[in-house]
Protein backbone atom coordinates (compact mmCIF):
# COMPACT_ATOMS: atom_id res chain seq x y z
CA UNK A 1 0.00 0.00 0.00
CA UNK A 2 1.16 3.42 -0.54
CA UNK A 3 1.47 5.65 2.17
CA UNK A 4 0.13 9.13 1.19
CA UNK A 5 -1.35 10.38 3.71
CA UNK A 6 -4.27 13.16 2.74
CA UNK A 7 -6.10 13.91 6.23
CA UNK A 8 -9.50 13.50 5.49
CA UNK A 9 -11.02 15.25 8.76
CA UNK A 10 -14.63 15.91 9.20
CA UNK A 11 -16.21 14.55 5.76
CA UNK A 12 -19.81 14.59 5.86
CA UNK A 13 -22.36 13.01 4.49
CA UNK A 14 -24.90 14.84 2.16
CA UNK A 15 -28.52 13.51 2.83
CA UNK A 16 -30.93 13.07 5.29
CA UNK A 17 -30.89 10.89 8.46
CA UNK A 18 -31.89 7.16 8.12
CA UNK A 19 -31.68 6.38 12.07
CA UNK A 20 -33.11 2.57 10.84
CA UNK A 21 -30.19 2.12 8.51
CA UNK A 22 -29.18 -1.45 8.91
CA UNK A 23 -26.47 -1.47 11.35
CA UNK A 24 -23.62 -3.34 13.75
CA UNK A 25 -20.89 -1.39 15.29
CA UNK A 26 -17.26 -1.71 14.04
CA UNK A 27 -16.30 -5.32 16.12
CA UNK A 28 -13.60 -4.53 18.81
CA UNK A 29 -10.03 -4.75 17.28
CA UNK A 30 -11.65 -4.71 13.51
CA UNK A 31 -8.20 -3.21 11.25
CA UNK A 32 -10.45 -3.29 8.25
CA UNK A 33 -12.19 -0.65 6.37
CA UNK A 34 -15.53 -2.13 6.23
CA UNK A 35 -16.65 -5.24 8.60
CA UNK A 36 -19.29 -7.69 7.22
CA UNK A 37 -23.20 -8.25 8.89
CA UNK A 38 -22.32 -11.34 10.98
CA UNK A 39 -25.88 -12.78 10.64
CA UNK A 40 -24.50 -12.66 6.46
CA UNK A 41 -26.13 -13.51 3.95
CA UNK A 42 -29.32 -11.18 4.27
CA UNK A 43 -30.90 -13.61 1.71
CA UNK A 44 -29.90 -17.41 1.31
CA UNK A 45 -30.58 -19.90 -1.77
CA UNK A 46 -34.51 -20.72 -2.69
CA UNK A 47 -35.83 -18.34 -1.02
CA UNK A 48 -39.30 -18.59 -2.40
CA UNK A 49 -40.17 -21.29 -5.01
CA UNK A 50 -38.79 -20.99 -8.41
CA UNK A 51 -36.20 -18.20 -7.19
CA UNK A 52 -32.89 -20.14 -7.16
CA UNK A 53 -30.60 -17.06 -6.16
CA UNK A 54 -31.46 -13.64 -5.07
CA UNK A 55 -28.10 -11.49 -5.68
CA UNK A 56 -26.34 -8.31 -7.06
CA UNK A 57 -29.33 -6.42 -6.14
CA UNK A 58 -30.71 -2.74 -4.94
CA UNK A 59 -32.27 -1.48 -1.69
CA UNK A 60 -33.83 2.04 -1.16
CA UNK A 61 -35.26 3.71 1.95
CA UNK A 62 -39.28 4.27 1.05
CA UNK A 63 -42.16 5.02 3.41
CA UNK A 64 -40.26 4.58 6.36
CA UNK A 65 -38.90 1.27 5.35
CA UNK A 66 -37.03 -0.27 2.63
CA UNK A 67 -38.07 -1.13 -0.90
CA UNK A 68 -35.43 -3.18 -2.76
CA UNK A 69 -35.38 -4.39 -6.41
CA UNK A 70 -33.86 -8.18 -6.41
CA UNK A 71 -32.20 -9.59 -9.35
CA UNK A 72 -33.73 -13.35 -9.39
CA UNK A 73 -32.43 -15.99 -11.46
CA UNK A 74 -34.99 -18.84 -11.79
CA UNK A 75 -34.67 -22.48 -12.46
CA UNK A 76 -33.96 -21.83 -16.35
CA UNK A 77 -30.84 -19.48 -14.67
CA UNK A 78 -32.64 -16.13 -16.66
CA UNK A 79 -32.48 -13.31 -14.41
CA UNK A 80 -35.23 -10.73 -14.06
CA UNK A 81 -36.27 -7.47 -11.78
CA UNK A 82 -38.29 -8.83 -8.55
CA UNK A 83 -40.03 -5.99 -6.25
CA UNK A 84 -39.23 -6.54 -2.12
CA UNK A 85 -40.41 -4.99 0.90
CA UNK A 86 -38.82 -5.06 4.36
CA UNK A 87 -38.68 -3.25 7.95
CA UNK A 88 -35.40 -3.20 8.63
CA UNK A 89 -33.41 -4.22 5.70
CA UNK A 90 -32.87 -7.33 7.05
CA UNK A 91 -35.70 -9.82 6.34
CA UNK A 92 -37.40 -9.92 3.15
CA UNK A 93 -40.67 -10.27 1.63
CA UNK A 94 -40.15 -10.49 -2.07
CA UNK A 95 -42.55 -11.23 -4.96
CA UNK A 96 -42.94 -14.31 -6.80
CA UNK A 97 -43.43 -12.72 -10.48
CA UNK A 98 -41.10 -10.08 -11.78
CA UNK A 99 -42.08 -5.83 -11.80
CA UNK A 100 -44.04 -5.37 -14.86
CA UNK A 101 -42.48 -2.15 -17.09
CA UNK A 102 -44.83 -0.53 -19.17
CA UNK A 103 -44.45 0.91 -22.56
CA UNK A 104 -45.79 4.58 -23.68
CA UNK A 105 -48.58 2.89 -24.47
CA UNK A 106 -49.57 1.45 -21.41
CA UNK A 107 -48.65 -2.25 -22.59
CA UNK A 108 -46.59 -4.22 -20.64
CA UNK A 109 -43.05 -5.25 -21.76
CA UNK A 110 -41.72 -8.52 -22.12
CA UNK A 111 -38.01 -8.71 -21.46
CA UNK A 112 -35.78 -10.86 -22.80
CA UNK A 113 -33.26 -10.79 -19.40
CA UNK A 114 -32.59 -7.80 -16.58
CA UNK A 115 -30.10 -8.56 -14.07
CA UNK A 116 -27.43 -6.34 -12.10
CA UNK A 117 -30.13 -3.43 -11.04
CA UNK A 118 -29.28 -0.46 -9.37
CA UNK A 119 -31.95 2.51 -7.96
CA UNK A 120 -31.40 5.82 -7.61
CA UNK A 121 -33.84 8.82 -6.58
CA UNK A 122 -33.82 11.42 -8.24
CA UNK A 123 -35.94 14.60 -7.51
CA UNK A 124 -38.49 12.39 -5.66
CA UNK A 125 -38.59 9.52 -9.03
CA UNK A 126 -37.00 6.17 -8.65
CA UNK A 127 -34.77 5.32 -11.28
CA UNK A 128 -34.37 1.56 -11.81
CA UNK A 129 -30.65 0.67 -14.15
CA UNK A 130 -30.30 -2.57 -15.03
CA UNK A 131 -28.25 -4.22 -17.81
CA UNK A 132 -30.99 -5.35 -19.96
CA UNK A 133 -30.81 -7.65 -22.98
CA UNK A 134 -31.40 -6.11 -26.35
CA UNK A 135 -28.91 -7.88 -29.14
CA UNK A 136 -26.66 -8.11 -26.11
CA UNK A 137 -26.43 -6.55 -22.47
CA UNK A 138 -27.03 -2.88 -22.45
CA UNK A 139 -28.21 -0.44 -19.66
CA UNK A 140 -32.23 -0.31 -19.23
CA UNK A 141 -33.68 2.60 -17.77
CA UNK A 142 -37.56 2.14 -15.84
CA UNK A 143 -38.99 4.74 -13.95
CA UNK A 144 -41.39 4.55 -10.54
CA UNK A 145 -42.65 6.73 -7.58
CA UNK A 146 -44.41 4.18 -5.69
CA UNK A 147 -43.03 0.37 -6.73
CA UNK A 148 -46.55 -0.22 -7.96
CA UNK A 149 -45.77 1.05 -11.90
CA UNK A 150 -42.55 1.18 -13.78
CA UNK A 151 -42.79 3.08 -17.12
CA UNK A 152 -39.97 2.73 -19.88
CA UNK A 153 -37.54 4.96 -20.09
CA UNK A 154 -35.03 3.72 -22.62
CA UNK A 155 -31.93 1.57 -23.31
CA UNK A 156 -29.34 4.05 -22.81
CA UNK A 157 -26.24 2.97 -24.61
CA UNK A 158 -25.43 0.63 -27.94
CA UNK A 159 -24.87 -3.12 -26.95
CA UNK A 160 -22.38 -4.16 -24.89
CA UNK A 161 -22.56 -2.57 -21.92
CA UNK A 162 -22.74 -3.19 -18.36
CA UNK A 163 -23.09 -1.41 -14.69
CA UNK A 164 -25.04 1.83 -15.21
CA UNK A 165 -25.47 3.94 -12.64
CA UNK A 166 -27.20 6.93 -12.29
CA UNK A 167 -26.05 9.98 -9.80
CA UNK A 168 -28.84 10.61 -7.91
CA UNK A 169 -29.02 14.08 -8.61
CA UNK A 170 -29.20 16.37 -11.71
CA UNK A 171 -26.48 18.52 -12.84
CA UNK A 172 -27.93 21.21 -14.24
CA UNK A 173 -29.76 19.98 -16.55
CA UNK A 174 -28.20 17.12 -17.15
CA UNK A 175 -28.26 13.75 -15.50
CA UNK A 176 -25.24 11.88 -15.26
CA UNK A 177 -24.16 7.87 -15.64
CA UNK A 178 -21.61 6.05 -14.88
CA UNK A 179 -21.14 2.68 -17.76
CA UNK A 180 -18.80 -0.06 -18.91
CA UNK A 181 -18.35 -0.46 -22.12
CA UNK A 182 -18.33 -4.31 -22.44
CA UNK A 183 -18.71 -7.12 -24.60
CA UNK A 184 -21.72 -10.01 -25.07
CA UNK A 185 -19.47 -12.36 -22.82
CA UNK A 186 -17.61 -12.42 -19.46
CA UNK A 187 -15.60 -9.09 -20.55
CA UNK A 188 -11.91 -9.78 -20.01
CA UNK A 189 -12.02 -6.02 -19.99
CA UNK A 190 -13.65 -2.56 -18.84
CA UNK A 191 -13.29 0.81 -17.72
CA UNK A 192 -15.74 3.52 -16.17
CA UNK A 193 -17.45 6.03 -18.56
CA UNK A 194 -19.16 9.09 -17.50
CA UNK A 195 -22.29 9.98 -20.15
CA UNK A 196 -24.49 12.54 -19.85
CA UNK A 197 -27.94 12.89 -20.92
CA UNK A 198 -30.83 15.89 -21.20
CA UNK A 199 -33.84 13.53 -20.75
CA UNK A 200 -32.32 10.11 -20.05
CA UNK A 201 -33.25 9.08 -23.24
CA UNK A 202 -30.56 10.33 -25.66
CA UNK A 203 -26.88 10.16 -24.52
CA UNK A 204 -23.46 11.38 -25.01
CA UNK A 205 -20.60 13.29 -24.03
CA UNK A 206 -19.16 10.45 -23.04
CA UNK A 207 -16.01 10.83 -21.17
CA UNK A 208 -13.60 8.16 -19.68
CA UNK A 209 -13.57 8.00 -15.83
CA UNK A 210 -11.05 5.36 -14.36
CA UNK A 211 -9.40 2.61 -16.73
CA UNK A 212 -8.98 -0.77 -14.64
CA UNK A 213 -5.57 -1.63 -13.35
CA UNK A 214 -2.70 -1.43 -13.14
CA UNK A 215 -3.02 -2.54 -9.79
CA UNK A 216 -3.61 -6.35 -10.01
CA UNK A 217 -6.85 -6.97 -7.87
CA UNK A 218 -8.87 -4.90 -10.32
CA UNK A 219 -6.22 -5.46 -13.04
CA UNK A 220 -9.01 -7.00 -16.02
CA UNK A 221 -12.15 -4.69 -14.88
CA UNK A 222 -14.12 -2.59 -13.55
CA UNK A 223 -17.01 -0.79 -13.24
CA UNK A 224 -19.52 1.36 -10.61
CA UNK A 225 -21.42 -0.10 -7.90
CA UNK A 226 -23.86 1.59 -5.81
CA UNK A 227 -25.12 4.91 -6.39
CA UNK A 228 -22.39 7.43 -5.94
CA UNK A 229 -22.86 8.78 -2.15
CA UNK A 230 -22.36 12.79 -2.23
CA UNK A 231 -20.23 14.04 0.80
CA UNK A 232 -18.82 17.20 1.68
CA UNK A 233 -15.46 15.91 -0.19
CA UNK A 234 -16.80 14.71 -3.31
CA UNK A 235 -19.15 11.69 -4.66
CA UNK A 236 -17.87 8.65 -2.68
CA UNK A 237 -18.23 5.59 -5.32
CA UNK A 238 -17.66 1.90 -4.18
CA UNK A 239 -17.02 -0.14 -7.11
CA UNK A 240 -16.10 -3.72 -8.36
CA UNK A 241 -12.69 -4.61 -9.34
CA UNK A 242 -11.61 -7.99 -11.14
CA UNK A 243 -8.22 -9.97 -10.34
CA UNK A 244 -7.33 -12.58 -13.24
CA UNK A 245 -5.77 -16.04 -11.84
CA UNK A 246 -5.07 -19.53 -12.89
CA UNK A 247 -8.02 -20.31 -11.55
CA UNK A 248 -11.02 -17.85 -13.18
CA UNK A 249 -11.48 -14.40 -11.99
CA UNK A 250 -12.22 -13.21 -8.51
CA UNK A 251 -14.27 -9.61 -7.85
CA UNK A 252 -13.56 -7.22 -4.69
CA UNK A 253 -14.89 -4.27 -3.90
CA UNK A 254 -12.67 -0.92 -4.30
CA UNK A 255 -13.78 2.91 -3.42
CA UNK A 256 -12.94 6.27 -5.18
CA UNK A 257 -13.36 9.75 -5.06
CA UNK A 258 -14.66 11.68 -7.41
CA UNK A 259 -14.83 15.41 -7.47
CA UNK A 260 -18.61 16.85 -6.54
CA UNK A 261 -18.97 19.06 -9.86
CA UNK A 262 -17.31 16.96 -12.06
CA UNK A 263 -17.06 13.51 -11.93
CA UNK A 264 -14.80 12.18 -14.16
CA UNK A 265 -12.54 13.86 -12.12
CA UNK A 266 -10.61 10.83 -9.65
CA UNK A 267 -9.69 12.61 -6.50
CA UNK A 268 -8.82 9.69 -4.62
CA UNK A 269 -8.56 5.71 -5.51
CA UNK A 270 -7.78 2.86 -3.15
CA UNK A 271 -4.74 1.20 -4.48
CA UNK A 272 -6.19 -2.07 -2.52
CA UNK A 273 -9.40 -3.94 -2.12
CA UNK A 274 -11.71 -2.29 0.53
CA UNK A 275 -13.42 -6.46 0.77
CA UNK A 276 -12.27 -9.42 -1.04
CA UNK A 277 -14.13 -12.87 -0.74
CA UNK A 278 -13.08 -14.43 2.08
CA UNK A 279 -16.31 -15.51 3.92
CA UNK A 280 -17.34 -19.07 3.08
CA UNK A 281 -20.71 -17.45 1.22
CA UNK A 282 -18.50 -15.35 -0.98
CA UNK A 283 -15.98 -18.30 -1.85
CA UNK A 284 -18.24 -20.74 -2.16
CA UNK A 285 -21.48 -20.85 -4.58
CA UNK A 286 -22.07 -20.68 -8.37
CA UNK A 287 -19.61 -18.31 -9.67
CA UNK A 288 -16.90 -18.83 -6.22
CA UNK A 289 -15.14 -15.69 -4.82
CA UNK A 290 -17.41 -12.44 -6.42
CA UNK A 291 -18.14 -9.32 -3.99
CA UNK A 292 -20.02 -7.28 -6.35
CA UNK A 293 -21.43 -4.40 -4.46
CA UNK A 294 -25.15 -2.73 -5.91
CA UNK A 295 -26.41 -0.52 -3.33
CA UNK A 296 -25.93 1.56 -0.37
CA UNK A 297 -27.72 3.09 2.49
CA UNK A 298 -26.89 6.46 4.32
CA UNK A 299 -27.54 8.08 7.54
CA UNK A 300 -25.79 11.64 7.31
CA UNK A 301 -26.44 12.34 11.09
CA UNK A 302 -23.90 9.49 12.25
CA UNK A 303 -21.73 8.78 9.08
CA UNK A 304 -23.14 5.37 8.78
CA UNK A 305 -22.87 3.20 5.50
CA UNK A 306 -24.41 -0.26 4.70
CA UNK A 307 -23.86 -1.69 1.76
CA UNK A 308 -25.28 -4.31 0.20
CA UNK A 309 -23.32 -6.48 -2.37
CA UNK A 310 -24.41 -9.73 -4.29
CA UNK A 311 -21.74 -13.21 -3.02
CA UNK A 312 -20.91 -15.68 -5.34
CA UNK A 313 -23.82 -15.00 -7.84
CA UNK A 314 -25.83 -16.73 -5.37
CA UNK A 315 -26.58 -14.45 -1.85
CA UNK A 316 -27.39 -10.94 -0.78
CA UNK A 317 -24.98 -9.75 2.01
CA UNK A 318 -24.24 -6.71 3.57
CA UNK A 319 -21.39 -4.87 4.74
CA UNK A 320 -20.72 -1.62 7.35
CA UNK A 321 -18.64 1.01 7.80
CA UNK A 322 -18.57 4.78 8.20
CA UNK A 323 -17.73 8.21 6.23
CA UNK A 324 -14.75 8.97 8.91
CA UNK A 325 -13.53 5.20 8.92
CA UNK A 326 -13.72 4.98 5.08
CA UNK A 327 -12.00 8.45 3.82
CA UNK A 328 -9.26 8.03 6.62
CA UNK A 329 -8.37 4.31 4.70
CA UNK A 330 -8.58 5.65 1.42
CA UNK A 331 -6.34 8.87 2.08
CA UNK A 332 -4.03 6.67 3.69
CA UNK A 333 -4.47 3.98 0.34
CA UNK A 334 -4.62 6.68 -2.11
CA UNK A 335 -2.80 6.36 -5.22
CA UNK A 336 -3.67 9.27 -7.02
CA UNK A 337 -2.48 12.65 -7.38
C1 LIG B 1 -20.42 -10.06 -14.34
C2 LIG B 1 -21.93 -9.92 -14.22
C3 LIG B 1 -22.36 -10.03 -12.76
C4 LIG B 1 -21.71 -11.20 -12.06
C5 LIG B 1 -20.21 -11.24 -12.33
C6 LIG B 1 -19.54 -12.46 -11.72
O1 LIG B 1 -20.03 -10.09 -15.70
O2 LIG B 1 -22.53 -10.92 -14.98
O3 LIG B 1 -23.76 -10.21 -12.73
O4 LIG B 1 -21.91 -11.07 -10.67
O5 LIG B 1 -19.98 -11.24 -13.72
O6 LIG B 1 -20.03 -13.65 -12.29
Amino acid sequence: MSSKTKKSSFTKLAGGALPNIPWQDEPRGNTEPVWRYDANPVIGRRFFPGADRIYNSAVVPFKGGFHGIFRVDGRNGVPFLHHGTSKDGLKWSIEPKPISVKDAQGKAMKFTYQYDPRVIKIDGTFYINWCNGNVGPTIGIASTKDFKSYKWVSNAFLPFNRNGVLFPKKFGKDFYMLNRPSDNAHTRFGDIYLSKSRDLVDWGRHELVMKAGPAWWEGVKIGAGPAPIETSAGWLLFYHGVLSTCNGLVYSMGAALLDLKDPAKVLMRSDGYLLTPEAPYECRGIVPNVIFPCAALTDAPTGRIAVYYGAADTYTALCFTTVDKLMDWLAKNNRVG
